[in-house]
């Protein structure tokens, strides 16, 4: 196997019993369907039931016993009545229900849902079910998605090379569409819809306006005709200066009516070539990207002006606020929140503003964004990174799910009965209809999409936390798990256990304690803590350490930055208080003493040590429990995920080596006996010129 099939692979049901009893509940299909998103859950369930029960399973105009059958109350009158209204109102538009039932005096299964797309979601659950090797007996499913927009960012440029990809180069094939329709889309298409994926930005942040411009517009128009069949939008990032760079204007300021009219004229015609078009995703007046602020204008004058051109067709502006800027001397921790937090309320109803979920930029472990909570009048959106660009790229296995899941457990404090993350951006905090999630996709042209295999396990993850913010890491391992290698009992349990681990265990290697952005500079890749010739001065790994001879840290309380400041009261207290700040956040707000006592009793060196190395030793024990598994899988995706791991550990000597060596000259303390002591001198590592890493 070479992991295309990704967790939709439909293998046999190895279990005999198990599978005699599926062979009896499910006989067939039944559907009323010719084209769409119908059509598409049919065809997923034929392939899929074929596969799990190794016998053609037909599609019938009867019922039998065992028919599994799809429609809409619209299409089935019958449902309403035996579901119930008030059952169906709360499903919504995206909602499902999987019910075993008597219809005609058959025992039926039945996927229903107000419209196809829930039909389509609930086709897939099913097949989760029997991947899973759950019992159907007596399926009484409902569920709805709690975030209204699902989508993966691609930060692919138009050349095919992808931004931060890892996993070789863009799954856009330009040249040959909209001629040619790679069955890649399909399968793309069919990935999202099993875990609820139902939108996909196509195009860099930093964007190229080419994109928009007619003869790429009917590319991406083929593009958006597969993917609606699985009810996926297509969004593409607009480049704020588009109306000079293709538009012959003179300027591209938002207030000018010449500059709000080509942007209208802009949406109509794209709106005429793909009548679903989602809307913009934009980053402006960051790292050199035009923006609103060319003109003196704010990011609501920018963000405003593309709403109301894409509004009379139902788009939406999806509107970065990861910005920082070359000329202020305010801690870049700082600056998204003192640009947007003012600008709350000064947002068009269709505008999102999209927030990392950190405050620096998808490091190992970040507190949450301060803007999550402080602006309740605009729907905030989450941007999480699937490619693993401060992870260790697609080398190194890292399941992302334990950091997402504390993003959206963290209590904001901004509301007295409930304010997490989660709430925040589901809407439910502040009353939003509009929400959103998304993840910056990993996927790119390797044969298994993602480069790691484990790296399938990140898009997993948004798909299904963006469905359902609730779920827990170890529920969505387990299934992917089951679904991309095996039900066997000790596979799963093992896997698990690595992949729950496995980014607590990276941080130990790389940043443990609450150091962040100390990798190498451009690329990003390998340890560079010395790092201190950028261009800015945010862009150097010692801007963010700031260890001297006193101790390492960035003081970001009253007495530093105050960054602390943009956090409510409670959360203040417990970080700027030095002895209740977790200690994994430590180094993110003090400035620590290298003999200051942690709670284990070590000094904060020897700390910091104890975690570099117990993060390698992590690395080895994840190798021992992988080699264990030989028998259980295809020997082609074993033997790849073995030699991964072997780089992984040896990178991970490197971080540990690299760090402890270099803020060992500030610390002047010995790095303990008990440990292997580093085989390589701290100028071999500040010498080494990493080869190749692709930016
Ligand atoms: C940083 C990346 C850069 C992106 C930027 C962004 O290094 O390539 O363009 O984020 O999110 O993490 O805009």
């Amino acid at each position: 196997e070479n992991g295309y099939d990704l967790w939709l692979r439909y293998k046999v049901t190895d279990n005999a019993v198990l599978l005699q009893q599926y062979r009896q509940q499910i006989t067939g299909i039944n559907c009323t369907c010719s084209d769409g998103k119908l059509l598409a859950a049919q065809q997923e369930l034929q392939q899929g039931l074929t596969g799990l029960l190794g016998k053609n399973v037909p599609l019938q105009k009867l019922v039998t016993n065992g028919t599994v059958m799809l429609g809409t109350p619209a299409q089935l009158p019958f449902i309403k009545k035996s579901v119930g209204e008030n059952t169906l109102t709360g499903l919504g538009d995206e909602g499902y229900l999987i019910r075993s039932i008597r219809h005609e005096g058959k025992n039926i299964i039945l996927i229903t849902g107000n419209k196809e797309a829930g039909i389509l979601y609930g086709a897939f659950h099913f097949l989760r079910l029997l991947q899973m090797q759950q019992p159907i007996a007596q399926l009484n499913i409902s569920s709805t998605p709690a975030i209204k927009l699902r989508l993966l960012n691609h930060w692919d440029n138009l050349n095919r090379t992808v931004e931060r990809g890892y996993a070789g180069g863009s799954i856009w094939d330009w040249q040959r569409l909209p001629g040619y329709r790679d069955q890649r889309y399909y399968d793309y298409a069919r990935a999202n819809a099993s875990i609820g994926i139902n939108g996909t930005v196509l195009t860099n942040v930093n964007a190229n306006a080419m994109i928009l411009t007619e003869p790429w517009l009917q590319k991406v128009a083929a593009l958006a005709a597969i993917f609606r069949q699985y009810n996926i939008k297509v969004y593409l990032t607009a480049r704020f200066s588009a109306p000079v760079e293709i538009g012959n204007l003179k300027t591209a300021d938002p207030l000018n009516e010449e500059v709000r009219k080509w942007w209208k004229d802009k949406a109509d015609e794209i709106y005429s070539i793909i009548p679903d078009f989602g809307g913009f995703l934009v980053k402006a007046n960051s790292e050199g990207q035009p923006g609103p602020q060319n003109y003196q204008r704010t990011h609501a004058d920018g963000a405003n002006m593309l709403a109301d051109a894409v509004a009379p067709h139902n788009g939406i502006v999806m509107w970065r606020a990861f910005v920082y800027s070359n000329e202020s001397p305010e801690d870049r921790f700082k600056q998204a929140y003192n640009e947007f937090k003012p600008l709350d309320g000064q947002f068009r109803k269709n505008v999102l503003v999209q927030v990392k979920n950190g405050p620096i930029d998808f490091q190992p472990r970040e507190p949450f964004h301060p803007l999550f909570g402080a602006m309740p009048q605009t729907p905030l959106m989450m941007e999480y990174q699937l490619t693993q660009e401060y992870m260790g790229f697609a080398t190194h296995l890292v399941y992302e799910a334990p950091l997402f899941t504390e993003v959206l457990n963290a209590d904001t404090h901004t509301k007295p009965n409930g304010s997490t993350v989660a709430q925040i951006i589901d809407g439910t905090a502040d009353g939003h209809s509009l929400s959103g999630m998304a993840g910056v996709s990993n996927i790119g042209s390797d044969i298994n999409w993602t480069g790691h295999p484990f790296g399938q396990a990140n898009w997993y993850t948004l798909g299904r936390l963006a469905w359902n913010p609730a779920l827990t890491p170890a529920q969505i391992a387990n299934e992917w798990i089951r679904q991309t290698f095996t039900n066997k009992k000790a596979f799963v349990d093992t896997v698990q256990q690595m992949m729950l681990a496995s980014r607590e265990i990276m941080v130990n290697y790389m940043t443990p304690l609450g150091l962040h952005h100390i990798m190498g500079y451009g690329h990003h890749y390998g340890p560079a803590p010395w790092y201190n010739k950028a261009p800015r001065a945010d862009w150097n790994p010692v801007y963010f350490h700031r260890a001297d001879s006193t101790g390492i840290g960035f003081n970001r309380t009253a007495s530093g930055s105050n960054a602390l400041a943009q956090y409510q009261p409670a959360v203040r207290r417990q970080y700027e208080n030095i002895a209740t700040c977790p200690e994994e956040l430590l180094l993110w707000f003090h400035h620590v003493p290298w003999d200051h006592k942690m709670k284990s009793g070590k000094t904060l060196w020897e700390e910091m040590c104890e975690k570099y190395y117990r993060g390698v030793d992590s690395v080895r024990w994840m190798q021992r429990s992988w080699s264990r598994l030989k028998n259980y899988i295809d020997e082609e995706r074993f033997k790849q995920i073995e030699q991964l791991l072997g780089i992984q550990e040896q990178e991970a000597v490197w971080w540990r080596n690299a760090c402890l060596l270099y803020f060992q000259t500030f610390s002047g303390k010995p790095i303990p006996a008990k440990y292997e002591k580093p085989d390589r001198t701290l100028e071999y590592y500040m010498e080494l010129n990493f080869p190749y890493a692709p930016h």
